[in-house]
């Protein structure tokens, strides 16, 4: 689903690749010379937000040239300016507009409607909608996505190991969707075409039921294709089966590591852990000093085949797919893969902040970063 390419700046880029570089190096210059301009030239509606509201999904190929220099030059001025971010200073996200906030997002987690069943069992039920929305991903950056349940990431379902699992999906989209959920479950539930209830139509439901199993940290995601559209558009979320006998308490946090491709050249111009760029660098994730703190790590990137996480100032325990009790590495640095996921487990000696991000460059300077700000 996704295209080899290189993972940096530092590799021999490919063509497309050196254009898109080529680009934003002229359109940074730009930029420099035109800031004040540019700035204010950029409203809260966006630079490219006009040509992005518009865009109908699968457009990329037919995206003309003025919507692709918009979209960049947007996402350039972002990534410009040595953390980008600094270039918006005083400019901020509208969350109210997009719906969700994503320091809300990071410790909510959603354990469904609880019941009992006749055998005893915890019987868990969600109601999930696709819809279409616009969201401003970082300031100025309007992106035409699909959501879950109005967020993205789509919400964290949470449950423990044994139980029912009962999803009722709605499709309120123009275009087909489904819930692919990672896990154990019979191939009826399993949210593919041709499977089940297959792919579900604009307007059409169905319901997913399984058992919560293994327990670990995994995902969920639609599974129609064009695939890489409709997961880059928004549509996944992290799911989480707790073990039968529980984790020590900590301070959890969710984060799903996304991105945005804001002109539909297949290559992202918006980083972000929880889908907008900056949000936990201008607004640090304050922890407590000595607290255990349990970081639940997706990553859903598509168009880059690697993202990573990487922790200044401290090192983490780290439990692959959250599949086991025992961490299976002490390290400040974990890359990912579409797909793959895992537990962080640290506590910070030290009061102070403390970054993380991508250990890619190019995702740090267009959004992935962030700090945490220990306290006592
Ligand atoms: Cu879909």
């Amino acid at each position: 689903m996704v295209r080899p390419q290189p993972l940096g700046r530092g590799r021999r880029p490919d063509p497309e690749r050196r254009g898109k570089i080529f680009r934003y190096a002229i359109i940074s210059l730009v930029i420099r010379l035109t800031r004040r301009r540019l700035l204010s030239a950029v409203p809260a509606a966006g630079l490219g937000a006009t040509a992005l509201h518009t865009a109908i999904p699968h457009s990329h190929g037919s995206a003309n040239a003025a919507e692709q220099h918009a979209g960049a030059a947007a996402a350039a001025s972002l990534g410009h300016a040595g953390g980008g971010h600094a270039a918006f200073r005083g400019r901020e996200v509208d969350h109210r507009a997009n719906g969700f906030d994503p320091h809300l997002i990071l410790r909510d987690f959603d354990e469904g409607k609880v019941s009992r069943l006749a055998n005893g069992r915890t019987l868990r039920e969600w109601t999930i909608a696709a819809a279409e929305q616009e969201i401003e991903v970082a300031p100025g950056v309007k992106f035409a996505a699909w959501s879950y349940n109005g967020r993205i990431p789509g919400p964290t379902l949470r449950a423990r190991e044994g139980d029912r699992l009962r999803i009722r999906f709605v499709n309120g989209g123009r275009h087909p969707h489904t819930m692919h959920f990672h896990g154990i479950h019979p191939a009826s539930a399993d949210g593919v075409a041709g499977l089940g209830d297959g792919e579900v139509p604009p307007g059409g439901e169905t319901v997913y039921e399984f058992d919560a199993a293994p327990y670990g940290l995994h995902l969920y995601h639609c599974h129609v294709r064009p695939l890489a559209e409709h997961i880059a558009k928004g549509l996944y979320g992290a799911f989480l089966i707790d073990p039968a006998d529980a984790r020590e308490e900590a301070d959890e946090m969710v984060m799903v590591m996304n991105g945005f491709d804001t002109n539909f050249d297949r290559a992202n111009e918006v980083y972000a852990a929880n889908t907008i760029g900056f949000a936990y660098s201008e607004k640090p994730i304050r922890i407590k000093r000595g607290e255990l703190v349990r970081l639940y790590l997706v990553n859903v990137l598509e168009y880059d085949l690697i993202n990573s996480f990487h922790l200044h100032g401290n090192f983490f325990d780290y439990i692959p797919t959250g599949t086991s009790k025992q961490a299976s590495e002490l390290t400040d640095t974990v890359m990912l893969c579409q797909g793959q996921r895992g537990i962080l487990e640290m506590r910070f000696p030290y009061t102070g902040k403390y970054m993380f991000h991508a250990h890619q460059s190019e995702f740090t300077e267009l959004g992935w970063m962030g700090f945490f700000e220990v306290t006592d």
